[in-house]
């Protein structure tokens, strides 16, 4: 039986930590790791008597000693997981030395090696593996690190806080000493040995301190690295101009390493970074990259307040930091970026991560309420839909107010580790709002349903919305309460001009209705504006209703939603036509789309999303069973008309917005390069060679990633041999850069190509691929997996691929095996066929010996549900 965490069983450590030497020795075989710890009970804990017990996890122990005498093994105990010590005193200085191997540390958490580099991951559970400690995140001290490491093959020796000493021993070894004067739990800890490129800059804070901003790079990487030290100043004025946060050190590092589990680490003054979001030049970044590279490096600084100087009392509060951090960024990039579109993009995400999330066996609140393996809960569910919650708050109480709200969080618990209910307290009493009811949305999962209707009364000129709450039954949570959220609502004319401004109704009640006065013509309501809650909003819209409010409402997410609900409503009912009728599309929506690309006053940005029709993810959310290749081939027919139809129209816009000046990464240049690219990829879709042609010219003459890829991606599921050469002269051109490598496995991965599995399996044996570097894993096979119909082949081929690569990394890298496994886990949405087919894999997966937590949770749960 697999050892479950419960939140209720929540009590605080029996023993405090005051502060921690730690001294790691570095050696390519035993890298010896010596630690000082200052302890004493903890007066709040319940059981004066308690026995130490230490956490760690694949280590040799070699000595312990309490207060400078030696123990011997009869006074201490060592299982896998822990150290315990029966008998201490209440106050001692606890010693131990242990040896670990970093080099053969695949699962990169915990001390490893990337390339020739150490580097370490602590969170959630990493920091065991380096050294016996109460890994926990309540647990927080004062941390001095010392390392030592030969000094030709490791020049640069970094950990947390300020550098207090160097010094060069005798046998070509040297020596550092680091001082992090801040408290902070041991998932902060970071440290880096090896040999980079550095790029220096400063930035001086509000206050007048100077902090100096360094950026390690791998070697030869240091021309791809400005961008990034860009993005970092900026997000250090922003939270000072937004939120009034100011950087609390004088030196701030990242360093971007090749192998890293997953995006970045907000290890305090020392970030560890996935090189993919920082290294960026117009040669070999796309704007999404540029764009995301901005992003995260403005979460990983913001979690400097959200996160480090206020952290988690327990892991089951992840969402204090990461839903409220999501936020931070997501406000961030919308001041960087084209708001509207920021906004658009973020809620695509949510709706195609997170609310199938929502409808799967791993469904769970925002703030879980037992796990098996903790890494299983960074999900979208808890990064962002945690983040909306938080913006719910913000909607219900206004910027000003919710400012307040953050200062007075901040302020009450600056180094403490609290709980989502502390952070809510400082909202209610900020605000003197009530936030009792609205807590549920950190109890309750599943995605609440609101089904809107409206009546329109000329004599009265009122209207009338109506709107019910329901939530669908999750596991675990057969029933729910209704939710408090915040509905904002404006009412538009015929002729497109807002009969009323945007309204916050309150929803608390499974039944409410809301009453207009005064609307002196029949209205259209446009409904969750800015997507003002995380739920699903249905409203009988007409077509001529949506072809309005896309056209013509005040608010940009309402008129993208307009546009995302007239083609479900289109393509879900191709889908639930008999397959032997002709598909048909009705003449409004080609009309509309027409009448967009041709509005030369539309944002172009939000052209290019409007233009975009719903992933086949999205549309699948709308039935039960799911019919992959029926979606599949309505979704297609769609882009298919639209393409013939509108041929002239994306191929002026394409030729108007065709570029040949230099790159530069600006809002309207990206628009331009994506509206571009997009009328490309339609005009590739009618399968005529001379738009394969035009995409090959496209890539001879860009002088930026975007572009290439553009034509790249237009060219993906073309069957010709454009297709093949691009795909080839893309490899040979840049097989030395092993971000863009990902790019060319993603490619292949995701082509909707009769082939696509053949080659993926040839790609696996490929020197470019490596099973041991998480970038290539989920470029190739995760990418796979997201396909949706080579995935689900009838032939359950799909399936037995990813079962036997998630039984291949397992046993190397669970968390990497965990992220891979997810999409076999979904099966109780397909048809009986697929069900069984999926059902067989997960069940191969689990009668492994020795299968991780991670997986074993994942697939368990799948299984009994
Ligand atoms: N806090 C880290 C994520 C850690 C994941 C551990 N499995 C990065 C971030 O969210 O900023
Ligand atoms: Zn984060």
């Amino acid at each position: 039986m697999r050892k479950i965490h419960y939140l209720k069983d929540y009590r605080p450590a029996d023993f405090n930590i005051d502060s921690i030497h730690i001294h790691v020795d570095l050696h390519e075989q035993n890298t010896i790791v010596k630690t000082v710890l200052n302890i004493k009970r903890n007066g709040l804990a319940k059981t004066p008597q308690a026995s130490l017990v230490l956490d760690g996890e694949d280590l040799e122990l070699r000595r312990v000693s309490i207060d400078g005498r030696i123990l011997s093994a009869d006074q201490y105990e060592v299982d896998a997981q822990h150290l315990i010590i029966k008998e201490v005193p209440d106050e001692f200085i606890l010693e131990t030395e242990v040896f670990i191997q970093p080099q053969n540390n695949s699962r990169l958490s915990g001390l490893y090696k990337s390339r020739h580099n150490f580097c370490t991951q602590c969170e959630s559970h990493g920091f065991r593996r380096i050294t016996y400690y109460l890994d926990r995140p309540d647990v927080m001290s004062r941390f001095t690190t010392t390392i030592t490491a030969d000094k030709k093959e490791y020049p640069i020796l970094l950990s947390n806080g300020n550098l207090i000493e160097e010094k060069e021993l005798s046998d070509g070894r040297h020596w550092v000493h680091w001082h992090d004067p801040s408290l902070k739990p041991a998932y902060l800890f970071a440290l880096v040995a090896g040999d980079f490129d550095l790029l220096e800059d400063s930035f001086t804070t509000q206050s007048g301190g100077v902090v100096s901003l360094k950026m390690y790079l791998e070697k030869g990487f240091r021309d791809q690295g400005e961008f990034a030290l860009i993005a970092l100043k900026n997000a250090m004025r922003w939270d000072e101009e937004t939120f009034g946060r100011e950087y609390d050190l004088n030196i701030y590092m990242i360093v971007a390493v090749s192998d890293f589990n997953m995006g970045a680490m907000e290890n305090k003054g020392l970030n560890i970074f996935n090189t993919k979001y920082i290294l960026a030049s117009p040669e070999t970044a796309t704007d999404q990259d540029y764009a995301a590279i901005e992003s995260v490096i403005g979460h990983e600084y913001f979690h400097n307040w959200s996160g480090n100087r206020v952290t988690c009392r327990d892991w089951f509060q992840i969402t204090l930091k990461e839903g409220l951090t999501v936020l931070r960024e997501q406000l961030f990039s919308t001041d960087r970026t084209s708001p509207a579109v920021a906004r658009i993009d973020q809620v695509n995400i949510l709706r195609n991560r997170q609310f199938l999330e929502d409808e799967g066996p791993n469904a769970h609140p925002v703030r879980p309420e037992s796990y098996i393996e903790i890494n299983n809960f960074y999900t979208s569910t808890v990064y962002l839909k945690g983040s909306e919650v938080i913006r719910m708050v913000r909607t219900l109480l206004g910027p000003e107010l919710f400012r307040k709200g953050m200062d007075l969080y901040f302020s009450r618990h600056d180094g403490q580790a609290v709980t989502t209910e502390d952070f809510i307290q400082a909202m209610a009493d900020a605000s003197q709002r009530d936030f009792s009811q609205f807590c549920r949305w950190y109890q309750q999962s599943g995605t609440p349903r609101l089904e809107v209707g409206g009546e329109y009364d000329a004599e009265q000129q009122t209207f009338t919305l109506t709107v019910k709450q329901s939530c669908p039954p999750t596991p675990g949570q057969p029933e729910k309460l209704p939710f408090h959220l915040p509905l904002v609502t404006g009412l538009i004319a015929a002729d497109g001009h807002d009969l009323h401004g945007n309204n916050i109704l309150e929803i608390t009640k499974t039944e409410q209705k809301f009453i207009f006065k005064n609307i002196t013509e029949k209205p259209v309501p446009s409904l969750l504006r800015n997507f003002s809650a995380p739920v699903r909003l249905s409203y009988p819209y007409q077509l001529e209703d949506l072809a309005l409010l896309m056209k013509h409402d005040s608010d940009v997410l309402a008129r993208w939603e307009a546009a995302q609900l007239f083609a479900v409503s289109l393509l879900t009912g191709l889908v639930r036509e008999n397959r032997s009728e002709t598909l048909q599309l009705p003449s409004i929506w080609v009309e509309t789309f027409s009448q967009l690309l041709m509005d030369r006053s539309c944002d172009l940005h939000l052209l290019t999303r409007l233009l975009t029709l719903p992933t086949e993810n999205y549309l699948a959310l709308n039935f039960n069973p799911i019919d992959v290749g029926r979606i599949h081939e309505a979704r297609e027919f769609g882009k298919l008309q639209l393409a013939q139809q509108l041929e002239p129209q994306f191929l002026s816009v394409y030729h108007h917005y065709l570029d040949s000046s230099a790159y530069t990464f600006s809002n309207e240049g990206m628009a331009r390069r994506s509206l571009k690219n997009l009328c490309l990829s339609y005009l590739v879709n009618t399968h005529k060679e001379l738009y394969a042609d035009l995409a090959i010219e496209q890539y001879k003459a860009s002088n930026n990633m975007t572009d290439s890829m553009g034509a790249l991606l237009a060219l993906n599921n073309y069957e010709g041999e454009q297709r093949a050469w691009i795909l080839n002269d893309f490899y040979q051109k840049w097989q030395n850069q092993p971000l863009i490598i990902n790019k060319w496995l993603a490619l292949q991965a995701s082509s909707q190509l009769p082939d696509t599995l053949a080659q993926v399996k040839k790609l696996l044996i490929h020197h470019a691929f490596s099973m041991s570097n998480p970038n290539n894993v989920y470029n190739l096979i995760g990418v796979f997996a997201a396909n949706m119909i080579h995935f689900h082949a009838m032939d359950g081929s799909g399936y037995q691929f990813i079962a036997d690569q998630v039984i291949t990394i397992d046993p190397k890298n669970p968390q990497v095996a965990a992220r891979v496994v997810e999409p076999l886990t979904r099966w109780q949405k397909f048809d009986s066929k697929n069900q069984e087919l999926m059902k067989n894999e997960l069940q191969r997966i689990q009668s492994q010996p020795q299968i991780s937590n991670d997986v074993y949770e994942l697939v368990n749960k799948s299984l009994s549900s």
